[in-house]
């Protein structure tokens, strides 16, 4: 029988506690995933730095298991630090999302490749709808720190944006904290829907 737990959560460093796995992903995991690859290059040579944490509070059996994500701030030729992005492998299930510290852009995208964001800072509770691909990013200064809660037969499915991207990039802009563009991988597909 699966017992009741209270689980400590810190808001600021992402610990969980008690935590039941954790893994960490370095630049040097996230061949692919920005733009501008020389600019990714250049920064691994540099020093390779951490991108994000994931620590989990998980129990077998469960219908539902959480944990923290830990985004640190940095950015690659212009793009904010990101998470992968996945859709999830079962399609009927969704995720939630509540940020408890920093600030951020959640990248939704659905299977039709409609594009759709929502801030990330304390307090927002996201809501990720089944079948939208996801992808989190810090644009502050700080640490970008939430909770996620999902069914852990949800599954990854990186395949479909692993090959090509989002639709959009969430890069640096002057004085506006961030902004919001076209990724040129989709430049030809843009193109022609704009003709038909
Ligand atoms: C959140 C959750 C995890 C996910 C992680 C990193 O913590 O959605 O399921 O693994 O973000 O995202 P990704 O796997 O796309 O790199
Ligand atoms: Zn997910």
């Amino acid at each position: 029988m699966l017992l009741p737990e209270g689980v400590h959560i810190d808001g600021v460093s992402g610990a969980v506690t008690p935590e039941t796995g954790r893994y960490r992903k370095p630049l040097s995991e996230l061949a692919g995933i920005f733009h501008d690859k020389a600019a990714y290059q250049a920064a691994l040579q540099a020093g390779d730095p951490l991108v994000y944490e994931v620590v989990e509070y998980r129990k077998d059996g469960g219908d539902l298991f959480f944990g923290t994500t830990i985004m640190h701030p940095g950015a690659i030729g212009g793009e904010y630090f990101m998470t992968r992005g996945h859709f999830h492998a079962d399609r009927t299930m969704g995720e939630v999302y509540y940020t408890q510290s920093g600030q951020g852009v959640l990248l939704l995208e659905s299977r039709d490749g409609r594009s759709e964001v929502v801030e990330m800072k304390p307090g927002i509770c996201a809501f990720i709808p089944p079948d939208w691909a996801h992808r989190s990013i810090n644009t502050g200064r700080d640490k970008l720190v939430f909770v996620w809660i999902c069914n852990p037969r949800a599954g990854h499915d990186y395949g479909a944006i692993l090959s090509k991207g989002m639709r959009k990039l969430v890069v640096a802009d002057g004085a506006k904290p961030y902004a919001v563009v076209d990724s040129p991988a989709f430049a030809g597909e843009t193109a022609e829907r704009a003709r038909s």
